[in-house]
């Protein structure tokens, strides 16, 4: 295995990664003005005509949000700003509060009953048809608690979020297939499973010292987008990144490993010189589900959970710690990156593909059978240090961004894409310096079988002094690179909170004309009329409440103290662009109700008076005057006459 190693794995850098960033000069300034001072392309109007911004870009970028916990959207060229899709973490801005039952249930586990309102949104991937993207959807995980979440692109809203079951947590790579029928979330933290898959694992695994087990979750989605947990694979190691392939590598799922050493700390996670690429043939999980070799456990007893050993899986080794894992738009070339190395590994699938046929083995690793890279392999590359995620454009080059270089590398891909670029393949000709230290970086499409090109996003993961100071907390910075030349151009930048991974980016034609402007639900419910119901048996005040500029109907209600109340609020606006509150003082109580939006709030009156609720989104001339009272009566004193009654 040392021969394919580089004597430039420096100890000093595996240092640098375990104990945090290397000193990262910032001596790239020049670089960047250079940059930007040569950008006449991005002149813009004024004053700016209306609409403008609307009708100038070209692409969606749906960011990952990291440790907020939704993601962020914004617009390319402009990088201007649009939205937050609150999903895993509460969100009071963006209308995404516990307080509305549908919110709540999402974020309920359905095995515990816990309501889980933090997480860390890594993978966002888009919906697409023949490996190409089609607008309908963009999937997103958690990591924190391996949940997997569906954005509908007519509201920018969270449409469902799947749990993954026999886990506590750790649901890293996440990739939706070319058909939108599958999805694979990767478990990266190892588990101590339930006792019925560790039976039929057969692995000795010991809870306290380990090692453990990990495993992939299969999702099947449905045509209408609803996704369910369609089976699980657990074998002898954890899993990182995930692809499913197309093209070449159509009906394969590819993954990574970086603790192939089944270690419990960082320093043991480095021990080998080596860790995986994995290869799954879907097929052979399709065929062991028919032939029932699985179990399931007793959390989720409709899931079933197959053994690595009964399915079709090989291997081959990647240089320490493999983290980015991305596949060519042909489906041909799949490429890696170790994280302590400056190797970058172009894996041909169709080299695979006859290895597996002509038997090219060097081994066997619990049973599963090691590719030998020297066969497999089209490329390893000596780029730089801290190399993390690639990605592709439609002239048939990659970009790979390092987080010690800061910089992403422009490097040419072998056949079939030598007559796009008519270089030499596999060797830098372009270096874009960054600000600071990139995680992922994205190309509109740059991850489907059509990349559109045009444009770079570097989503750095430092910003350090580029914008005015703001405390120790530091903004983001997003960094827009024009690559339609042959030298790429640093157009713009963008502060943005915390904290991106991946994005997708998208081509405005195929998401703009289906955005809603108004929510449908209040259409639903043509007849609903302003109403109060008591029942003393549940003692629960049902409240049916129309929101309408500028009042709040009914506006004043009278609850017994200690009861709950269950607020149905239905917003009757149809204008664009007005978008109501309901707070309540005192209350721990906040909800938003864009245009036609019903929402269902639940409140215990716990604490007697007089308690108003008002609108806290400026909505007219009357705003601060759209407000009403809930009345919160001792239980002692509530005769029945106190009841709100309402003028039929
Ligand atoms: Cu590298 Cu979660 Cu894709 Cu972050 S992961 S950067
Ligand atoms: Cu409604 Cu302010
Ligand atoms: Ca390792």
């Amino acid at each position: 295995m040392t021969a394919i190693l580089n004597p430039r794995v420096l100890s000093a850098l595996l240092l640098g990664i375990l104990v945090g960033t290397l000193g990262i000069g910032l001596t790239l300034g020049p670089a960047l003005q250079a940059g930007v001072a040569a950008s006449a392309n991005y002149q813009r109007p004024f004053p700016m005509p209306h609409q403008y911004w609307a009708r100038s870009d070209e692409f969606y970028v749906f960011a990952s949000g990291g440790q907020q916990g939704g993601m962020y959207v914004y617009g390319v060229p402009s990088m201007k700003y649009l939205s937050e899709i609150p999903i895993f973490a509460e969100d009071q801005a963006w209308g995404w509060t516990t307080e509305d039952e549908h919110v709540r249930k999402m974020l309920t586990n359905p095995w515990t009953g816990e309501v889980a309102t933090r997480g860390d949104t890594h993978h966002p991937s888009a919906s697409k048809t023949d490996a190409k993207y089609d607008g309908r959807w963009v999937f997103v995980n958690d990591k924190q608690f391996a949940r997997v979440a569906r954005i509908d692109l007519d509201i920018f809203r969270t449409g469902q979020i799947l749990w993954a079951p026999n886990t506590t947590g750790g649901g890293h790579g996440f990739n939706v297939s070319p058909d939108t029928k599958l999805a694979v979330l990767n478990l990266e933290h190892e588990q101590y499973p339930d006792e019925n898959i560790r039976r039929h694992l057969g692995l000795a695994l010991d809870p306290v010292k380990g090692p453990y087990a990990a495993g992939i979750n299969g999702i099947r989605i449905a045509d209408d987008g609803t996704m369910s947990n369609g089976w699980q694979i657990w074998g002898p190691w954890q899993f990182d990144m995930a692809r499913i392939g197309w093209g070449k590598s159509n009906g394969w799922i590819v993954t990574t490993s970086y603790n192939t050493e089944r270690a419990t700390d960082a320093v043991g996670m480095f021990k080998q010189d080596h860790d995986y690429l994995f290869f799954w043939n879907i097929a052979s999980i399709e065929k062991a589900l028919a032939e029932k070799k699985y179990v399931t456990s007793k959390q989720a007893p409709d899931v079933p959970v197959i053994s690595w050993k009964d399915v079709e899986v090989y291997v081959t080794p990647i240089p320490l710690n493999p983290h980015g894992l991305d596949i060519s738009p042909t489906g041909k070339y799949v490429l890696t990156s170790g994280k302590a190395t400056t190797l970058i590994v172009a894996v041909d699938f169709e080299k695979v593909l006859q290895g597996i046929k002509e038997q090219k083995f060097t081994g066997e690793d619990f049973g599963v059978k090691v590719l030998d890279p020297d066969f497999v392999r089209a490329s390893t590359m000596d780029l730089g240090m801290g190399a993390t995620h690639i990605e592709f454009d439609d002239q048939g080059y990659f970009y790979v961004g390092f987080f010690v270089d800061s910089d992403i590398k422009k490097v040419p891909l072998g056949e079939p894409y030598t007559t796009k670029h008519g270089k030499t393949p596999w060797q830098v000709t372009d270096v874009l310096p960054a600000h600071f230290s990139v995680g992922h970086l994205a190309v509109p499409g740059g991850d489907t079988a059509q990349p559109y090109g045009k444009y770079v996003i570097s989503m750095n993961k430092l910003a350090k002094d580029s914008f005015l100071p703001h405390g120790p907390l530091v903004a983001e910075n997003h960094e827009l690179y024009d690559i339609q030349g042959e030298r790429a151009l640093l157009v713009d930048q963008m502060a943005l909170g915390p904290e991106t991974h991946y994005s997708q980016i998208l081509p405005v034609s195929l998401v703009a004309p289906k955005v809603q402007r108004a929510y449908t639900q209040a259409k639903a419910e043509p007849g609903a009329k302003p109403a109060v119901e008591y029942d003393y048996a549940k003692k629960e005040v049902r409240v049916t409440m129309t929101v309408v500029r500028s009042f709040f109907t009914p506006g004043a209600i009278t609850v017994p103290q200690g009861w709950k109340v269950k607020y149905h609020l239905i917003s009757q606006e149809t204008a664009l662009d007005m978008t109501h509150g309901f707070a309540i003082d005192g209350y721990n109580v906040s909800v938003s109700m864009d245009p036609g939006e019903v929402r269902d709030v639940e409140v215990v009156a716990d604490k007697p008076g007089v308690y108003w609720f008002y609108c806290n989104w400026f909505c007219s001339e009357l705003h601060m005057e759209m407000r009403g009272r809930m009345i919160v009566v001792p239980e002692s004193e509530w005769p029945p006459a106190q009841e709100t009654r309402l003028a039929p």
